[in-house]
């Protein structure tokens, strides 16, 4: 169950018992030229990193944390954002088919389940001449967490183990995931972006929900309308008005 068919994302598989964060690892790797492909997993991180400075927990062991080494040469660089869409997705697949439970997006680049963070996806990338030279995609997955540890993260989380009951083999998800992730990485490259954005927009914890966007600077409220295909989020703000948001924080406001 564990075994990747041939030329599939994942090949090589890099384990760690410790290492500062797969996403700083697998970057330097990249800088020293390794190939398309790799994923880095790790048992425990020292340093594992979110967005913006912040810190990713995970207790030694219950986490799935893993970064894949990509390089798309021919997309777009505006594009980038897709990579992280396609690992959020290729975890929802997985997780549906192997556990039944349907975890949801939640942009930009959360994964939820029953309305608590599951899933944190990083994405982080290098260019070389105004082109892509490559881009990693960091996960950290709540597998075996039980409502304890969960207990100690900062806001409400979910854990796979909290939701059905039941532990689960990291491995089996990894291959997984790394299948589902192949075959929609696959379809991006082929430039089926509405397919994705459509997946995506199923999928969505957002679509139709009254937010506010922390985007760094102002807020601005609205209601989730869709998504582009290059992965930013529309947002109506008015009668006939509709705002294109690119980055920020989400919070669905309470009815
Ligand atoms: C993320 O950041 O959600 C991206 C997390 C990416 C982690 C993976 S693990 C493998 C790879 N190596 C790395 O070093 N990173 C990647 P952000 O949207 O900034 O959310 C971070 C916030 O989520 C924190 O400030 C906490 O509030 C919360 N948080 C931390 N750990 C959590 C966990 N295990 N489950 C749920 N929420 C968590």
């Amino acid at each position: 169950e564990a075994r990747l068919p041939e030329g599939c994302l994942g090949r090589p598989l890099l384990h760690y018992q410790t290492i500062d964060s797969t996403n700083l690892e697998a970057r330097r790797l990249a800088e020293a030229g390794a190939a398309h492909g790799a994923c880095l997993c790790a048992e425990h991180q020292s340093a594992g990193r979110g967005r913006l400075g912040r810190a990713w927990q995970a207790p030694v062991g219950a986490s799935l944390l893993f970064s894949l080494l990509l390089r798309p040469v021919d997309l777009p660089v505006d594009l980038v954002f897709l990579l992280n869409n396609v690992v959020s997705l290729a975890v929802c697949r997985a997780v549906e088919g192997l556990c039944g439970l349907r975890a949801m997006v939640k942009w930009p680049n959360d994964v939820f389940l029953d309305g608590r963070k599951l899933v944190g996806v990083l994405t982080e990338f290098t260019c070389r001449a105004d082109r892509i030279d490559h881009v990693v995609v960091g996960a950290g997955l709540n597998v075996n967490w039980s409502p304890e540890d969960l207990a100690m993260l900062p806001a409400p989380a979910a854990s796979l183990l909290a939701a059905s009951g039941r532990r689960w083999d990291r491995a089996v998800l990894l291959a997984a995931i790394l299948r589902q992730a192949d075959a929609l990485y696959a379809s991006l490259l082929a430039g089926q972006l509405e397919a994705l954005r459509d997946e995506y927009q199923r999928q969505s914890l957002l679509l139709g929900r009254q937010v506010t966007i922390d985007d760094g600077g102002a807020l601005v409220g609205g209601q989730v309308a869709g998504f582009e295909p290059d992965g930013a989020l529309r947002l109506s703000t008015g009668p006939g008005r509709v705002r294109i948001v690119r980055h920020g924080d989400v919070s669905l406001k309470s009815i």
